[in-house]
C-alpha cells in the first residue's frame, strides 16, 4: 500500500498518460543533492583511473573516454558497473519507481548507462537524432526507456536533451540512415518527418538539478552544442522493463548483433545472454 501511494505522489495518472502519448516526461526534483554530488565525485575518480570494478573489454567494445583522448564530447559507457558512487545514482529506486509507473511495468532493470560530457564553448558538436531502441536489436521489448539525469541545472544554453514530441509512434517509418548518435546533420530530418505527414516538433528538456527526464525507446532525440562556458554533464540510464528478453538479431550485413551486455552477462540454460542477470542488469524496481 505504501508503495502504491508513493507512486501516485511521484507520478499522477495524467503524467503516465502524457508519457504514453508524447514519449517523454519530466519529473519533479526528486534526486538528492548528495546522490548527484556522489556521482560527480565518482566521475572524477573514473577519469583519474580509479575502478571499483574492472570490466574487461571496456574502451575496446564500448566507449570509455579518458584524459588525453581529445577535448570534444566525452562518452563513458557502462560506467555504473565500474564505479560505486555512480551506481548509487544510476540504480536509484526513485528512478526505477518512476520508470516503472511511466512504462506500466512492475519491474525495471538496468540495461546500460553512459555519461555524456560536453565541454563548454561548443559551436558545432551535436548528439545526432537517434532512437535508443535501434541500438537494442537483441531486445524483445518495445517499452524500454531512458532516464536522462543532468548533474547540474541544465538550461537550453548548455545543450540539454531534445526530444521529438510523439515520435515514438512513428519513428519506425523513417529511413534508418537518417538517424544516428554520430550524425551531424540536425536540420535534414525535419523534411523527412514532414514528408511522412508528421509534425517535426522538438522539445528542449530544460531541467533543474535533481530533476530528470524519461524518453521512450522509440522516441527520436539528440542534443545541440553546449554554447555556455561550463561543461554539460549528464548520466543517461537505459532501462529495461520486466518483460524484456534476449532475442537473436541480425545486422544489415547478415552478421549477428552482439551488444557489450551480451559479452559480460551470464547465459540462460539455452546458452543465450540472460538479460535478468542481477550482476549486469541490477533491478532498480
Ligand atoms: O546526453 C545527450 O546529449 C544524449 C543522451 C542520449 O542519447 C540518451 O539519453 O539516450
Ligand atoms: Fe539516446
Amino acid at each position: 500500500m505504501q508503495r502504491v501511494m508513493m507512486t501516485e505522489k511521484l507520478l499522477s495518472e495524467e503524467d503516465v498518460a502524457f508519457y504514453q502519448e508524447h514519449g517523454w516526461l519530466v519529473t519533479s526534483p526528486v534526486l538528492s543533492d548528495r546522490a548527484i554530488d556522489d556521482a560527480l565525485q565518482g566521475l572524477d575518480q573514473h577519469w583519474s583511473g580509479h575502478r571499483d570494478h574492472v570490466l574487461p573489454g571496456v574502451g575496446k567494445y564500448c566507449a570509455d573516454w579518458m584524459p588525453g583522448e581529445g577535448e570534444g564530447t566525452r562518452n563513458n559507457e557502462y560506467i555504473s558497473l565500474q564505479n560505486d558512487l555512480i551506481s548509487r545514482l544510476a540504480w536509484s529506486r526513485m528512478v526505477g519507481e518512476i520508470a516503472a509507473a511511466a512504462s506500466g511495468s512492475s519491474e525495471i532493470r538496468l540495461f546500460d548507462d553512459q555519461i555524456v560530457y560536453k565541454p563548454g564553448g561548443q559551436t558545432e558538436a551535436v548528439v545526432g537524432w537517434h532512437v535508443d531502441g535501434d541500438y537494442w536489436g537483441t531486445c524483445t521489448s518495445q517499452e524500454m526507456l531512458t532516464a536522462w539525469i543532468p548533474l547540474h541545472d541544465c538550461p537550453a544554453e548548455l545543450g540539454p536533451l531534445v526530444v521529438l514530441d510523439g515520435s515514438h509512434k512513428w519513428s519506425h517509418l523513417l529511413e534508418r540512415s537518417a538517424l544516428s548518435f554520430h550524425r551531424k546533420d540536425m536540420e535534414g530530418l525535419a523534411k523527412a518527418v514532414n514528408e511522412l505527414g508528421f509534425e517535426f516538433k522538438p522539445v528542449t528538456i530544460q531541467l533543474r538539478r535533481g530533476q530528470f527526464s524519461l524518453h521512450h525507446c522509440r522516441a527520436i532525440h539528440g542534443s545541440y552544442p553546449n554554447r555556455s562556458t561550463q561543461p554539460r554533464i549528464a548520466l543517461a540510464v537505459h532501462l529495461q522493463d520486466g518483460n524484456n528478453r534476449y532475442r537473436r538479431a541480425l545486422r544489415p550485413d547478415g552478421r549477428p548483433v552482439e551488444l557489450f551486455n551480451d559479452r559480460i552477462c551470464r547465459r540462460t540454460e539455452g546458452g543465450e545472454p540472460d538479460y535478468q542477470d542481477d550482476a549486469v542488469f541490477p533491478r532498480l524496481w
